[in-house]
């Protein structure tokens, strides 16, 4: 009888906590692929009853596309600074008054006034990095390469179709442009020319354009050079420790990520509740700790990993810092320009 009363109760109280989490409903997360913890998420579910669902990309250019298509089933997605700009300016996101925010008080200058959206009406920072590239000093010519874009676009024969770039314009275009000394948002066909012909000539030392998997492509000595994001060379390196990750001396694309609120989410008050919760300390540095990237809110770095911590690639020097080369919104005629160079590539 008491076994059954206990049995009954049980069932009642797990049958509450599904009718909470019921009524609590759900997240539909649109995140950059290997982005997020699936622990956090877990524990996100625990405190609030809001069941989150988790969907990946793998570049802003697929995100974008993937909104005007008219996808509409997504409540928080991750777009990069200069993409937050695009999605406002092209009516695609809710305003959510970030600034407004319990935990926007921890934002860290110069992040809590970004250029793409200066008063956070409509985006939250989650990540911030740079992107250079990783070689594994143990297979390369003489156990070293130059700190120069010219590694990677032009590495040495040994390597041929053993580098990957991103499978990303932006990224490649931006790297191309800092290497050749061209303005990012050049609106010169001459200059996006010289752009396509160092790209063109990379092209057959590549074994393929890749963003999705660098990390265990790089452990896995499958390739030896990789484009690649701060976050993923960091770990990258805790299985291969000969792997380098190069700041190039002529500069180095910095970048940081941002949770929004599409226009027309279903999920509304379960978005912004997220997004707050991702701002506490301990919370975003759970996801720092995991992605290998740094963050911009106050006092989480007391929560991050000690080799994290100690990682001049998550915390870096003047020197190191003097290289970030900001993205920059481009004019239509400069993405057109672009693009088309992209399009001829990868033909
Ligand atoms: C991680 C994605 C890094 C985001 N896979 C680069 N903006």
């Amino acid at each position: 009888m008491k076994v059954c009363k206990l049995h009954s109760l049980a069932l009642a109280a797990g049958l509450l906590v599904s009718a909470s989490a019921m009524a609590a409903g759900e997240l539909n997360l649109y995140n950059w692929s290997d982005y997020i913890p699936q622990d956090l998420l877990k524990r996100f579910e625990k405190e609030s009853g809001i069941k989150v669902n988790l969907d990946v990309f793998d570049s802003n250019e697929s995100l974008l596309a993937k909104l005007k298509a008219g996808a509409k089933g997504y409540d928080v997605v991750v777009p990069s600074d200069y993409m937050v700009k695009i999605m406002i300016e092209e009516g695609l996101l809710e305003k959510i008054d970030a600034s407004k925010m319990a935990n926007f008080k921890l934002v860290e200058a110069p992040l809590n006034k970004p250029d793409f959206d200066p008063k956070r009406e409509y985006s939250a920072p989650y990540m911030w990095g740079v992107t250079g590239f990783t070689y594994d000093a143990s297979r390369v010519p003489g156990g070293k390469l130059d700190n120069s874009w010219k590694s990677f676009f032009t590495p040495p024969a040994a390597l041929k179709g053993k580098v990957v770039a991103l499978n990303d314009v932006a990224e490649l275009y931006k790297a191309a442009a800092i290497y050749l000394k061209v303005d990012q948002c050049t609106e010169d066909p001459k200059q996006a020319k010289r752009i396509q012909d160092l790209l063109e000539a990379q092209k057959p030392m590549l074994a393929m354009y890749n963003s999705d998997g660098t990390i265990e492509r790089m452990q896995a000595q499958e390739v030896i050079m990789h484009q690649q994001w701060n976050g993923a060379a960091y770990r990258t390196r805790q299985k291969l420790k000969s792997a380098v990750f190069v700041y190039p001396k002529e500069g180095i694309p910095f970048w940081n990520d941002n949770l929004v609120i599409p226009k027309g989410a279903k999920n509304r008050d379960n978005a912004l509740k997220f997004i707050n919760w991702m701002m506490e300390p301990k919370n975003i540095a759970e996801a720092s700790n995991f992605t290998g990237y740094n963050n911009a809110i106050k006092g989480s770095t007391a929560f991050f990993k000690a080799d994290l911590k100690a990682d001049p690639a998550i915390n870096p020097t003047a020197a190191m810092r003097a290289l970030f080369v900001p993205s920059k919104t481009c004019s239509a005629k400069a993405n057109a320009l672009r693009d088309r160079v992209w399009t001829k590539l990868k033909k």
